[in-house]
């Protein structure tokens, strides 16, 4: 595989030809987008052999597949992992060197991928690269969203989003598979159908259609040959409008198909543990759910004749609610296409579908008004209707008498067909992603389900995969990491465990030292190049990148900053440690207090940077368009890690683990998957504050939460709300975060504010920052501890939560892929 490629001329050559037929350039006249198209087509040619043969491998073995279905994969850049994957980063880079071109420049200028909002689809990236390295069978299925995630502008300190046309040169690693097409059907009406054989069938009528086509995107495993395959779907109108539609005079419906298809997969909703209850939303999610299960069900019956066979080569794991309709859309292929009785239906969909739950979030469980659902998918809403009224029975027969349990639990009640119930109900396990956020599903959120179907629940603590967020995002710290525990992490997280005995030697902590420097340096030259702002390498970079919103607490963050600040000038010999507070989220489009904060965030940053009487010590820099590129350059920067959500909320969290791995120490509250983190580094390693999820849910069912009187007894709380609300911050516009001043407190006494506790943990928040100061004074026991939450970091790599998901949910073998190398 090697040699093939990276035969070093012959590589050179082949961008050299590359240039010339895709551009009629020679080398200088080429731009840096074309070369790193050129390139992007030398690495594209050795994944083909690799994923042919892999392909292959599928027919021969005859493997069980897991379809990883998700509405979001943040894939990030692939040209870089693709090349640390097939391992020959570093000739590549060589071999470009010795052409004049910087591989860094090149790999700058592939579009992020941006198919998805935050953690939930960069973990289903993360999922699909530690499948093909692990060699197990499998396929991701998505959509082809022709805009992703906006891109973030910040104009006069506020959040502009603006359209993310990353397929607008062209994307060097997908390749378009029109064969594969399928017709999904929307609307219309369901005609019964009365066979011979005493039968009903139901015919979907007077329905419009778009054909799905797919677009496989190779997913390179770490040095086996393994490519498995992301098929994202794009929709085109089913028929060609002037030849056919429009000769039969059916004009109108010609163009209603042409707008579905062209609509469908326009844009990525750019909502994060939240729901927006938008038809077209409803109709991505079955377009592609559809498609995919169509696919896998043909792949299937090409060499197998007998559908109930299909829980052993299939199994269907649904990433949260967005793709749950899968349930009732396998019934129908089922029971409408392959014959089968109800019965059978049912015991098959059963084996093959299993849920991940990612959120306690109450608006982010979907629940589709009966209308809407019934109108669009007719078919697919009498299935759910009948799955619904068997489920009900279920219950009454469980719970005789008690209507109460047939409230909480129905699929279909009130209006509304509620797809968690729907994926509990058919899914044969169903999973938390972190072990406080499943025992809260059983013990709250999903606790008559739990009491039903015990045996289905589970746990799943996600994961990182170390290629990218390590290999890839800081390869200085990979290669110290190898010259002390050898290789083996890279495929075996675990193996970085030995790094503990070194957390004790000085010239080990001060090789720590000078590389997190180093890396410290390109992200400030990073944030002078994007933001105009010089910040101080020597200051402790202390970093909260994720979505924006309420619970994650960023307004804990800079209200904290606003309290250092009004310290600092008051006192200004404290002893005090310059800080660069470094921020990084993208708000949903129509989310107002979080936008507010983005603001408010920028407006602090304005003052407290600009303000000379304090000498640097404090800068507040906002990072624009966080993304998984500049991400990966941030994670191996920061000293600080901000996982300071309200306990209970943050499911589990994966920028925490990126943090860790890349030495950064957390300041955090007991919530998601900190908690675990606390048990494998010990809680002395970490800086842990405010309320544990009990109390929060305690004070949730007692509502005994009273902010007001926080805000009487402390007065530097005080001191800090009211700039919220005295135009501190804000000259021009004193009233402009009164918002989040009433968000604070209780102020409108009909509403219950301060929902996320934030007053509540303040001082605690305040004493944790306060550690954080006197712990980096003493620079050899920060590298002390920072290597040793490396050290222990193991245990978050997604290659061990994707060992979990096949030893317990999924069932399969690993493939082996050999690649005969006609260069050899
Ligand atoms: C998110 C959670 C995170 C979690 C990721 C991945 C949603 C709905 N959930 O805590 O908020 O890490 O999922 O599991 O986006």
């Amino acid at each position: 595989m090697k040699s093939k490629m990276f035969e070093k001329e012959t590589f050179k050559k082949e961008v050299v030809e590359n240039v010339k037929h895709l551009y009629r350039k020679t080398m200088d006249e080429a731009s840096e987008q074309e070369i790193f198209q050129a390139v992007s087509y030398v690495v594209k040619d050795v994944i083909i052999d690799q994923w042919l043969a892999t392909q292959q491998e599928f027919d021969k073995a005859d493997p069980k597949i897991v379809y990883y279905m998700s509405m979001e994969f943040l894939m990030g850049r692939a040209l870089g992992n693709n090349l640390i994957n097939l391992t020959v980063y570093n000739e590549v880079k060589e071999a470009l060197e010795e052409m004049g071109i910087n591989l860094n420049a090149i790999e700058d200028q592939e579009p992020d991928p941006a198919l998805g909002n935050g953690g939930l689809g960069r973990l289903a990236a993360c999922f699909m690269e530690s499948l093909a390295t692990l060699g197990y069978p499998a396929y991701g299925c998505g959509i082809r969203y022709h805009y992703g995630m906006f891109r973030q502008k910040i104009e006069n300190g506020y959040q502009v989003e603006e359209p993310d046309n990353w397929l607008q040169n062209g994307y060097p690693f997908e390749l378009k598979r029109p064969e594969y097409n399928f017709e999904v059907k929307f609307g219309g009406y369901v005609r019964a159908e009365a066979q011979p054989d005493g039968r009903t069938r139901f015919v979907q009528e007077g329905y419009q259609s778009v054909k799905a086509i797919p677009y496989d995107m190779p997913i390179v495993g770490y040095n086996n040959n393994v490519v498995n395959t992301l098929m994202i779907w794009d929709a085109e109108p089913m028929e060609c409008f002037e030849l056919d539609s429009f000769d039969k005079g059916d004009y109108h419906r010609a163009i209603e198909q042409q707008n579905l298809a062209k609509n469908l997969v326009e844009v990525l909703y750019p909502n994060d543990n939240h729901i927006a209850g938008k038809e077209l939303r409803l109709k991505q999610q079955y377009f592609f759910v559809s498609a995919s299960l169509q696919r896998a069900i043909a792949r299937f019956k090409k060499n197998h004749p007998d559908i109930h066979m299909l829980p052993e080569k299939a199994v269907f794991q649904m990433n949260d609610t967005h793709p749950t309709v899968a349930v009732a859309e396998l019934m129908r292929i089922l029971l409408d296409e392959e014959g089968l009785e109800w019965e059978d239906a049912w015991n098959i969909t059963t084996k093959c579908c299993a849920y991940t739950n990612h959120t306690i979030m109450a608006e982010a469980l979907e629940k589709w008004p009966i209308e809407i659902f019934s109108r669009l998918l007719p078919r697919i809403y009498q299935i759910v209707e009948e799955i619904n009224r068997r489920f009900v029975l279920e219950i009454q027969q469980k719970y005789p008498g008690d209507n109460r349990k047939v409230e909480k639990m129905a699929i279909v009640y009130d209006g509304q067909v509620k797809m968690a119930h729907l994926a509990i109900c058919a899914g044969y396990s169903v999973n938390g992603v972190a072990a406080l956020h499943t025992e809260i599903l059983k013990k709250q959120e999903l606790k008559d389900f739990y009491e039903m179907f015990p045996e289905k629940f589970n746990n799943k603590t996600n994961g990182i995969t170390q290629r990218r967020f390590l290999m890839h995002g800081d390869p200085l710290l990979a290669d110290w990491v190898t010259k002390y525990v050898g290789k083996d992490w890279i495929t075996d997280l675990s193996r970085i465990k030995r790094l503990e005995f070194y957390a004790d030697d000085e010239k080990v902590q001060q090789e720590f030292l000078n590389i997190k420097y180093k890396n410290k340096l390109r992200l400030a030259s990073y944030i002078e190049e994007h933001n105009g702002i010089e910040v101080n390498p020597r200051s402790i970079f202390d970093v909260q990148v994720k979505r924006l919103h309420e619970y994650k607490r960023q307004l804990l963050n800079i209200l904290h900053v606003m309290y250092l600040y009004n310290e600092l000038k008051e006192h200004p010999d404290m002893e005090f440690i310059p800080r660069t507070f470094i921020f990084g989220a993208k708000a949903a489009a129509g989310y107002r207090n979080a936008k507010l904060t983005i603001k408010l965030i920028n407006s602090v940053a304005d003052v407290i940077n600009n303000d000379k009487s304090i000498n640097g010590k404090i800068k507040v820099v906002f990072i624009e368009d966080y993304k998984v590129s500049n991400a990966e350059i941030i994670f191996a920067a920061a000293d600080v890690s901000e996982q300071i959500s309200t306990a209970s909320k943050e499911a589990s969290g994966t920028g925490n683990m990126k943090f860790m791995l890349n030495g950064a120490l957390t300041i955090g509250t007991m919530d998601g998957a900190n908690v675990e983190m606390t048990e494998e580094v010990g809680k002395e390693n970490m800086f842990i504050f405010g309320m544990s999820s009990d109390e929060v849910i305690a004070h949730e069912q007692k509502r005994d939460y009273d902010p007001m009187q926080i805000f009487n007894n402390d007065q530097d709380v005080r001191k800090v709300l009211m700039q919220l609300i005295n135009g501190f911050y804000s000259p021009n516009d004193p009233e402009l975060f009164r918002d989040l001043y009433n968000s604070l407190l209780n102020t409108q006494c009909t509403q219950y504010a301060d929902t996320y506790f934030i007053l509540a943990d303040f001082r605690s928040y305040v004493e944790a920052q306060k550690k954080i100061n006197a712990a980096y004074a003493d620079e050899k026991e920060w590298a002390r501890k920072a290597i040793l939450n490396i050290a222990a970091s193991g245990k978050f790599s997604s290659d061990r939560t994707i060992q979990e998901y096949v030893d317990d949910i999924w069932h399969l073998n690993k493939i082996t892929v050999t690649v005969d190398d006609k260069a050899e």
